[in-house]
C-alpha cells in the first residue's frame, strides 16, 4: 500500500514527449504554477544532466520535474538536494532494488567490481529578489533497457534489475510519496535529519575525482560533514571537502555498503 502524498502530485501534467521536463516545469512555475505540480513525460528529445551534460530519455522512461516553492531561504536549497536524493533512492528500494547513493545525488545499483547508474537528480532554482520562487525538482529513472544505446555500459534499469516488467505508474506514485517524505523531512528539520540518513545509504569503498581550486584531488568517499559537503579521503590521510560540483567516481575500492534490503518488488 503506497502513502498518499498530501501536496507533490496535487497538479500533474502528462506527457508523451517534450525537450525536457526541467524546462517545462520551469515555463509553468513562471507563469505561476503551483507548490506540488509535476510534469512528467514518457521520453524527453532534450533531457539535461548537470553542467549541460545529456540525459538519455527513451520512450518508456521515467522523467519528472515538480515545482516546489519550499520556505528555505536561498542558501538551503543545494543541501535540499540531498533529501530528494535519499527519496529517489527509497522509491527505487522500495520497487525490490537495492540502490546506493553517490554524491550529490545519483542513484547506483553495485555490482561485483562496479556500479551502474539507475537514476540522476537535477535541481534547479527560480529566485526573485533574494528570495526562492520556486525549486525544480527533475528526476529520471531508468526503466527498461529499451533506447537507452551507449549508456548501457554505465547504466542500469529497473527492469533489469528486478528481472520482470515494471509497472511504471507504481513507481511514479512511490517517487512521490518518498520524495514529499524527505522535502517535507528537510524544511521541518534540516540537515540533521537528512545526513545520517544520507550515511545510511551511501555507496562505500568509492574513489573518486574532482577538482578543487584548480587542484586535483583523489581520494576515498568518507560521507557528508554537517553542512552536505563531500568529504574524500586522500591517500595521505587528509580529508578534503567538496562543497559544490562534480565528482567522478574512478573506482570502488571495494563493495563494501552491506547487503541493502529490498522491499516489496514494483
Ligand atoms: C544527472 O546528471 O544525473 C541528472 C539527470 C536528471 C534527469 C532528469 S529527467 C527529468 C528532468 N528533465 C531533465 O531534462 N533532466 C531531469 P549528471 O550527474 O550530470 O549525469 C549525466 C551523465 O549520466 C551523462 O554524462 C552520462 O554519462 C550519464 N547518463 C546519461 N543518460 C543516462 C541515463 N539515462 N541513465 C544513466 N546514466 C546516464
Amino acid at each position: 500500500m503506497i502513502k498518499k502524498t498530501t501536496w507533490l502530485g496535487s497538479q500533474r501534467i502528462d506527457l508523451e514527449s517534450c525537450s525536457s521536463t526541467n524546462d517545462e516545469a520551469a515555463r509553468l512555475a513562471r507563469a505561476g504554477a503551483s507548490h506540488g505540480t509535476v510534469v512528467i513525460s514518457e521520453s524527453q528529445t532534450a533531457g539535461r544532466g548537470r553542467d549541460g551534460r545529456v540525459w538519455r530519455s527513451p520512450p518508456g522512461g521515467l522523467y519528472l520535474s515538480a515545482i516546489v516553492r519550499p520556505p528555505l531561504a536561498i542558501a538551503a536549497v543545494p543541501p535540499m538536494t540531498l533529501a530528494i536524493g535519499i527519496g529517489a533512492c527509497d522509491a527505487i528500494r522500495a520497487c525490490g532494488v537495492g540502490g546506493v547513493l553517490k554524491w550529490p545525488n545519483d542513484v547506483l545499483v553495485e555490482y561485483e567490481g562496479g556500479a551502474k547508474k539507475l537514476a540522476g537528480v537535477l535541481v534547479e532554482s527560480q529566485s526573485q529578489a533574494g528570495r526562492v520562487d520556486a525549486v525544480i525538482v527533475g528526476i529520471g529513472i531508468n526503466v527498461s533497457e529499451v533506447g537507452m544505446g551507449e549508456v548501457s555500459t554505465v547504466a542500469t534499469n529497473l527492469e533489469r534489475e528486478v528481472g520482470e516488467p515494471v509497472e511504471r505508474e507504481l513507481v511514479i506514485q512511490r517517487l512521490l510519496a518518498h520524495v514529499e517524505r524527505w522535502i517535507d523531512r528537510y524544511t521541518a528539520i534540516g540537515l540533521s535529519a537528512v545526513i545520517p540518513a544520507w550515511h545510511e545509504r551511501m555507496a562505500h569503498g568509492l574513489v573518486a575525482r574532482t577538482t578543487i581550486d584548480g587542484e586535483l584531488v583523489i581520494g576515498e568517499v568518507a560521507g557528508l560533514d554537517p553542512d552536505g559537503s563531500l568529504m574524500l579521503r586522500d591517500d595521505q590521510g587528509k580529508v578534503r571537502r567538496i562543497h559544490s560540483g562534480d565528482v567522478e567516481v574512478l573506482r570502488p575500492t571495494a563493495i563494501g555498503s552491506g547487503p541493502v534490503a529490498p522491499a516489496n518488488a514494483c
